[in-house]
């Protein structure tokens, strides 16, 4: 892999990645709105706005793979989600096919299946059952990304984030979490492994209270080297802190399947 492009770079993830890619990508162009704060003299930087077409074929060109963490990463209102996500992801696969970039890892979330109660274990084909527009998105987004692969021969591998940080923060972080390290390892897989044509992971390490299979990344070569449970008890103090959360404590994606609910909470069950 020659020339890497990364969207989102000046976000929290591509913050933490762009240092731990670039002895693997020397050639890593960095894309965002606003350069990093921290951009250092060797770095090459782009700005662009997903929403805009023109400037997403021009941070595209001469690319051979894209790492897309670009876009809104929470939850938010429907215009940011739209201009962002929905466009600013359509833009990003439609610049990729015209510009004649190979590969695309796509930063999907967890919150694209935030509605599976913590009781189900899913792989990663199951129905999607996002608990936000951002899932939603999510969701648009890897629909996009298989239609690239199968109608354009684009190699895609959406990656659905867990929680990405140095160490899991809560109790369903422990389920959840994703070690930097191990999101190299995972766009690697995606960017290298030759028998990549569309593929959806799951973005955790080693976490004993996973409510994921994710049997098709360790087909593909990973090998997490994160373990959720060596934090268990920074993870469960910081819980201890933390208000109830009816319906989040009971649903994969926690708060943003309690935000602005108003649905059946008979559904959700209560220990007791
Ligand atoms: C995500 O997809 C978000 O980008 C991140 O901010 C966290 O909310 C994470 O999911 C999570 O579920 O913990």
């Amino acid at each position: 892999m020659a020339r890497i492009l990364m969207t989102g770079a000046s976000g929290g993830i591509g913050t933490s990645l762009r240092k731990l890619l670039r002895p693997i990508y020397p050639d890593l162009v960095l894309s965002d709105l606003r350069p990093p704060a921290d951009l250092g003299k060797h770095e090459t930087f782009k700005a662009a706005d997903l929403a805009d077409i023109a400037q997403v074929e021009a941070i595209c060109e001469g690319v051979d793979g894209i790492l897309h963490f670009g876009g809104y990463s929470v939850e938010g209102p429907w215009d940011s989600i739209l201009q962002s996500n929905i466009i600013g992801g359509y833009n990003l696969f439609e610049a990729a096919r015209k510009q004649g970039v190979k590969r695309v890892i796509f930063a999907s979330s967890n919150h694209a299946v935030g509605f599976y109660p913590r009781h189900h274990r899913i792989g990663t084909d199951v129905t999607a059952r996002p608990d936000s527009r951002y899932g939603v998105s999510k969701v648009f987004g890897e629909a996009v990304g298989a239609l690239y692969a199968d109608k354009h021969g684009l190699k895609v591998t959406c990656i659905r984030i867990g929680n990405f940080g140095e160490v899991p923060l809560d109790h369903r972080r422990l389920s959840i979490w994703l070690k930097p390290e191990d999101l190299v390892q995972l766009c690697r897989i995606g960017l290298e492994h030759p028998d990549i044509h569309f593929e959806i992971v799951y973005g955790a390490s080693w976490n004993e209270r996973s409510w994921w299979d994710n049997h098709r990344a360790f087909d593909l070569g990973y090998r997490p080297t994160g373990r959720a449970e060596d934090f268990r008890e920074h993870a469960m103090a910081e819980q201890a802190k933390l208000p109830p959360d009816t319906v989040g404590d009971f649903y994969q994606g926690g708060a943003f399947c309690g935000m602005e609910f108003d649905g059946d909470a008979s559904r959700v069950w209560k220990p007791g």
